[in-house]
């Protein structure tokens, strides 16, 4: 079994169907591992959605930002965003059944046998691989509960920025979503800032990426996206970046975990 990582995939359906050629994958033999953000502002996200959820098993995602304000949207919650290309998914005769696949996917996804994690953003200074798996999976009950509504309508806002400051079931649900879906960029404090999604050249001085204060030790290695402006670059070296900003023109990629080769696919040119 060979193990693949493919970072925001923003339904660019045309590119991931070409490196998944180009890779001869395989869903009997392999597993592709999906960093978030399936769907958004890319060509076709119903397509991208049918393809990843008929591989059944053999693909392990997690929830990004975009597939959560998809899922606001399908329940009556949020408007669609102007930018956003998802009027085909949400008219699809199987949008139900693909968006009720879709939230029953986690937060974190951990490779059985070894301390390797991805979730969409990243892993919040202030918690531990441990701690960042308990809250995901407190915060993944509440997202397949009957109660799914309650929790999508209060996971907006940015507040509280700070893990120390979540006391309460609804804010520890809103920190949890937010560290593991919208962060970039810390505080010196380690608390989370949304603003900045400049890569790290442009940043305010004031203000260091999430992983620059992270000490997971050197057994652990952490996968994430989200974060096109890094272009794939990050340090440590057991902190991988995935996104390669398909969606904006750059392009695809996918990690194979083995040899830590990269394949990588340049955007197509599809009107956006
Ligand atoms: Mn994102």
């Amino acid at each position: 079994m060979t193990v693949y990582f493919v970072g925001d995939i923003q339904g660019c359906y045309s590119e991931l169907e070409t490196l998944l050629g180009k890779i001869a994958f395989s869903e009997n033999n392999d597993q592709l591992y999906v960093a978030g953000d399936l769907v958004a502002r890319g060509p076709d996200s119903l397509a991208t959605l049918r393809l990843i959820k008929s591989l059944k098993n053999s693909a392990k995602i997690v929830l990004g930002n975009h597939d959560l304000h998809l899922l606001s949207v399908f329940h009556g919650l949020k408007k669609v965003k102007a930018q956003d290309k998802l009027s085909a998914l949400l008219s699809a005769p199987d949008a139900e059944e693909l968006l009720g696949w879709l939230i029953s996917q986690p937060l974190i996804q951990k490779l059985p046998g070894e301390e390797t994690y991805m979730s969409h953003a990243g892993l919040s200074p202030e918690w531990t691989p441990k701690i960042a798996l308990e809250q995901a999976n407190i915060a993944h009950k509440n997202l397949i509960s009957p109660e799914l509504k309650y929790w999508l309508k209060h996971m907006y806002g940015a507040q509280p920025t700070s893990w120390k400051n979540a006391t309460d079931e609804v804010s520890r649900f809103r920190f949890t979503i937010n560290a593991l879906t919208r962060m970039r960029y810390c505080h010196s404090d380690r608390s989370l800032d949304f603003k900045c999604k400049e890569n790290l050249t442009n940043a305010p001085k004031q203000l260091s990426p999430w992983f620059d204060f992270q000490h997971i030790d050197d057994n652990t290695q952490w996968l994430f996206g989200h974060w096109a402006a890094l272009m794939g670059q990050c340090q440590p070296n057991n902190i991988y970046a995935l996104d390669t900003g398909c969606v904006w023109g750059h392009h695809l990629t996918i990690l194979r975990w083995s040899d830590k080769r990269l394949f990588t696919e340049r955007a197509h040119k599809i009107q956006r």
